[in-house]
């Protein structure tokens, strides 16, 4: 067997059974490690310079409901948060990602305090960014969750701004890719770290942006519990996020 074969067939096992999530954030070019299910536990629980709430495994979550749908399982919070000035990037950094169907967003919550106390299924989350379907039908067309991913088995970066206007503070900041390339059996993959936001912001999102998580997704909404395959969606050329719309800022309209 070469060299190059075994390394093919190996990606291939790794990305096939892999599913993934954000391991790693930068920010104007600074290096955050959050939490990494590959690596032990023993290496990253509790250390100080872990930004990420604790994530152990790959595998999605796939009910609405489950508590994991927040900052995934088991979340434990982490110690540290990464500094970020209002109207910055974030840029999240996943494991090779290879499902291409589906929404993509980011939220935040006000953790009124040290994120490391914080229960994320008591926030009153907001979204600051999606993605969905770029081009094409639902399902042959393009979503930014195919078009974000690097096709040499390198990390996918997905970077979005945190609005300029928002009140400096402790937030969460969760990604959340929910995967519908199953027939009604949608996936959630998302991850959770704690920020600092600075700046000189006072907006706040307003009560018609915020939801909860879990709590805002539902097997009843037709655009999660999706046979992407059936008839109905088949040709469609629109696609449309549910959930409260984008927060950009209160002087600024999404
Ligand atoms: C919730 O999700 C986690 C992670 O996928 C899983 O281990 C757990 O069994 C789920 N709980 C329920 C009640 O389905
Ligand atoms: C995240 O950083 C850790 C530590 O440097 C590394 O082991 C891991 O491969 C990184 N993950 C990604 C997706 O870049
Ligand atoms: C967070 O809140 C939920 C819902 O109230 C509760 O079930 C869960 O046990 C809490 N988690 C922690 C770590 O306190
Ligand atoms: C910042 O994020 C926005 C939103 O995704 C993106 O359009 C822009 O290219 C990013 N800028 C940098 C420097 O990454
Ligand atoms: C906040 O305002 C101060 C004083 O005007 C300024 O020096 C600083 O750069 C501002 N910070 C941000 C993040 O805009
Ligand atoms: C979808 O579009 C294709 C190509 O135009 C067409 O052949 C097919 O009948 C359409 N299917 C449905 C369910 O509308
Ligand atoms: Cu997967």
């Amino acid at each position: 067997m070469s060299l190059a074969w075994f390394l093919f067939t190996a990606a291939l096992a790794y990305t096939v059974s892999a599913h993934g999530g954000v391991s790693n954030y930068t920010v104007d070019g600074t290096w955050y490690r959050g939490y990494s299910p590959y690596d032990p536990p023993e290496w990253q629980d509790g250390q100080s310079w872990l930004i990420g709430r604790k994530w152990t495994s790959i595998n999605p979550v796939f009910q609405p409901d489950n508590i994991s749908v927040a900052c995934n399982a088991p979340g434990n919070p982490a110690p540290a948060s990464i500094p970020i000035n209002a109207g910055d990037n974030i840029t999240a950094v996943y494991y090779y990602w290879l499902h291409t169907v589906g929404p993509m967003i980011v939220w935040m919550a006000d953790c009124h305090g040290p994120c490391s106390d914080f229960n994320a299924t008591e926030g009153d989350w907001f979204k600051i960014a999606q993605e969905g379907l770029i081009s094409g039908t639902v399902t042959e067309g393009t979503w930014y969750q195919r078009q974000f991913q690097e096709w040499d088995g390198s990390a996918s970066l997905w970077p979005e701004t945190i609005p300029a206007t928002l009140k400096p503070g402790n937030y969460l900041i969760r990604h959340e890719i929910i995967a519908l390339h199953i027939a009604n059996k949608p996936q959630w993959y998302p991850e959770c770290a704690h920020l600092v936001v600075s700046g000189n912001g006072t907006d706040v999102p307003g009560e018609e942006y915020l939801a909860k998580i879990p709590g805002v997704w539902s097997l009843n909404q037709p655009e999660i519990n999706i046979d992407i395959y059936s008839d109905a969606w088949i040709n469609q050329t629109t696609y449309n996020i549910p959930g409260p719309p984008v927060w950009r800022g209160n002087s600024v309209t999404s």
